[in-house]
């Protein structure tokens, strides 16, 4: 704060602060007195009263809750509490999201409440981002429409049935690839190829050893 001692004969007469603010910053109060003046800053303001700044409160530990944004503004500030949060800002609680309609989680979900957030996991058997939930279960349940020799995958919108390896077909009917019809099946000149339901054998020829695919005398 700063006083000013004004010029003696027109102490009584003048009104300092009327003219230019009496020289006090503009978020300052200037305040008549009689002999002088004085300059104060504003609240949320530091200075001398000429020169005044606001103050960052927003700079100082435990203005806000920890779980607050601080947002500083020209002579004040204020706090509101972060998403996920409820409070004043100066105390935040955590919101728990899944007491109300279970977090919006699907009716095959889990709600699971954590600080600050919420979780929604879609139960067993059941697919998906945990607000919406397929059934994924129809091919553990046996009642699956792909061949015996089919792998099932149910993505929930749809059952996909494609055939094991070493068997060809659309899923529904897979038959026994024949692997000794193109090439020998890649066995050695010297061994026989013979096809086996979903696979096939390479055997060395009598005299020969070796694993079917490189037969040695
Ligand atoms: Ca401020
Ligand atoms: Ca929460």
């Amino acid at each position: 704060m700063v006083t000013f001692n004004a010029i003696p004969q027109f102490s009584c007469h003048i009104n300092e602060c009327a003219v230019d603010h009496g020289g006090c910053s503009a978020d300052a109060d200037c305040t008549n007195t009689p002999g002088n003046f004085t300059c104060t800053c504003h609240p949320g303001f530091t200075g001398d009263g000429v020169w005044c700044e606001d103050i960052n409160e927003c700079l100082f530990n435990g203005t806000c809750d920890v779980f607050a944004e601080c947002n500083n503004t020209a002579g004040n500030f204020s706090c509101s509490c972060l998403e996920g949060f409820s409070g004043d800002g100066f105390f935040c609680e955590d919101i728990n999201e899944c007491s109300v309609d279970d977090g919006g989680c699907d009716e095959n979900a889990v709600c699971t409440n954590s600080i600050g957030s919420f979780t929604c996991t879609c139960n067993m058997f059941y697919s998906g981002d945990g607000f919406s939930c397929m059934d994924i279960s129809q091919c553990y349940r046996g009642n699956t429409p792909c061949d015996s020799n089919a792998m099932c995958v149910d993505t929930g919108d749809e059952l996909t049935c494609s055939c094991n390896i070493g068997y060809n077909g659309d899923g529904y009917d897979c038959t026994d690839v024949d692997e000794c019809a193109v090439n020998a099946g890649g066995c050695d000149s010297s061994a026989t190829c013979t096809n086996t339901d979903g696979s096939f054998v390479c055997t060395c020829h009598t005299g020969y050893t070796g694993d079917g695919f490189t037969c040695q005398e």
